[in-house]
């Protein structure tokens, strides 16, 4: 028996394992509690859920501006051949833009938004830095679905991400509805962390990143964790924000409607938190999906459309 030195070990045994968090949801005594994000009442909620919606975030004109960024950069031959642009799986629609926050200024400068910063800030008790950023097009027809996952399971393995301090801040750049396939969140499913099983193969993003097929949860431990907690989607207008724990259980639906449901995703590590070497013996994914270069605290930015964005307030 090889003694257990990872406490988030996974893919190394041929059966499924619920295991408990063994960190913070919300990182207390932080100096950023200060600074203006979530109140007090919507932190107790992402305690609990392990997400929150803030519906009508950010002003719809400026939304609208993000997302013809991100169906531009879908659209342009340049981007398309890069590796950062995936394709649907059977189709050459654009599923998903890596690394927008380095491929576009706009993006870039979302990405250091006081507004989103101060939330990540408050929520990890930390500077943080971005260790993931990208676009999911969900086009209209041809968007597939994303199967049942943790994305902490798959950092902690294959980016070896040690502990679950990083928080995913989701922007709806179209509507997302009942029709086209929003993100559907397990309640309370972060305080369990589930095994896989499998041994993950070499170079597996150029897989998953289209379809996952390793470090997707057995279908006992969803129904575990489903009867718990329940499913809820993510639904709501352009300009909603949903700032979800890296280890919520999440997945969404393919889109047979006609409209996208394209969202852009933001993922905020705390600088404590920096990456170590993968799991197993697993060379480090390239740096558009996991970035290991650099792990400087980000610099918030006021919001470069000023005005109505900034006096916009969450819902609780
Ligand atoms: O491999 C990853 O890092 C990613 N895979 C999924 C399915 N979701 C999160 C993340 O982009
Ligand atoms: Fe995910």
């Amino acid at each position: 028996m090889v003694p257990i030195t990872d406490i988030y070990q996974s893919r190394v045994d041929n059966d499924t394992a619920i295991l408990l968090r063994q960190d913070p949801i919300v990182y207390s005594g932080s100096r950023f509690k200060v600074a203006p994000g979530l109140s007090q009442h919507q932190l107790r909620g992402y305690r609990k859920n392990g997400f929150i919606l803030l519906e009508g975030f950010l002003p719809e004109y400026e939304v609208e501006i993000y997302l013809k960024e991100a169906q531009c950069m879908a659209a342009d031959p340049q981007i398309r051949a890069r590796e950062e642009a995936i394709a649907e799986p059977g189709s050459d629609a654009v599923r998903s833009v890596f690394r927008v926050h380095r491929l576009n200024d706009r993006f870039e400068r979302l990405s250091r938004d006081a507004r989103l910063v101060n939330i990540a800030r408050q929520i990890l008790g930390s500077e943080v830095y971005i260790h993931q950023s990208r676009v999911n097009l969900k086009p209209g027809f041809v968007g597939e679905k994303f199967y049942w996952h943790s994305d902490f399971e798959t950092w902690h393995v294959e980016d070896g991400m040690p502990r679950m301090r990083a928080v995913s801040c989701t922007i709806l750049l179209t509507e997302n509805n009942e029709h086209n396939g929003p993100l559907m969140l397990v309640a309370g499913s972060h305080r369990h962390y589930v095994s896989c099983v499998g041994a993950t193969p070499e170079d597996h993003y150029r897989q998953s990143l289209k379809k996952q097929e390793y470090g997707i949860a057995d279908p006992v431990a969803l129904e575990f964790l489903i009867e718990r907690g329940g499913i809820q989607s993510m639904k709501g207008p352009a300009g909603s924000v949903v700032f979800f724990d890296c280890n919520t259980m999440h997945g969404s639906n393919s889109n047979i409607s006609p409209y996208p449901r394209s969202n852009l995703f933001l993922v905020y590590n705390s600088v404590d938190n920096a990456l170590t070497a993968p799991r197993s013996g697993l060379k480090p994914r390239p740096e558009f999906i996991a970035t290991r270069s650099d792990f400087s605290p980000i610099v918030p930015l006021e919001p470069e459309f000023p005005g109505i964005g900034i006096t916009v307030q969450p819902k609780s």
